[in-house]
């Protein structure tokens, strides 16, 4: 059994995706053991993102995080860091295979619905940032 943290990010949430992304989960076996609601504050995000705190593209991705509400949650399951991050597609759009969340509903890199744990440490990490 592995465990992995998953946040619908604020585009998802205004464009009414949560139903949406959670039932992929559930259809692939994967169990939602923790869900919480919220507005994500910077600090928050800067422990999240702090691998990309140099990126160009860092300071455009935190703002967005906090423009609206957000999903986060644990997802378990056989394979759950692996098995989402399928679910959820390439990063990049227009890399994104038709099937996948952000195949099927990403046109923007940083816009783009979901993030999931890369791995079982990103996950552990991630999860005791956030619950
Ligand atoms: P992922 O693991 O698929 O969420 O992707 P990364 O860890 O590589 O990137 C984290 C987030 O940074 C992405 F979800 C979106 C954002 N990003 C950009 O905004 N621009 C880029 O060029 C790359 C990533």
């Amino acid at each position: 059994m592995e465990r992995t943290f998953v946040i619908v990010k604020p585009d998802g949430v205004d464009r009414g995706l949560i139903g949406e992304v959670i039932s992929r989960y559930e259809r692939k076996g994967l169990r939602i053991t923790e869900c919480k609601m919220l507005r994500a504050d910077r600090a928050t995000l800067e422990k999240h993102y702090i691998e990309h705190r140099e990126k160009p593209f860092y300071e455009e991705l935190v703002s967005y995080m906090m423009r609206g509400s957000i999903l986060i949650m644990v997802v378990e399951g056989n394979n759950a860091i692996k098995l989402v991050r399928n679910i959820n597609g390439k990063t990049n759009p227009m890399e994104a295979e038709p099937g996948t969340i952000r195949g099927d509903y990403a046109n923007s890199i940083t816009e783009n619905i979901v993030h999931a744990s890369d791995s079982p440490e990103s996950a552990e990490r991630e999860i005791s940032i956030w619950f």
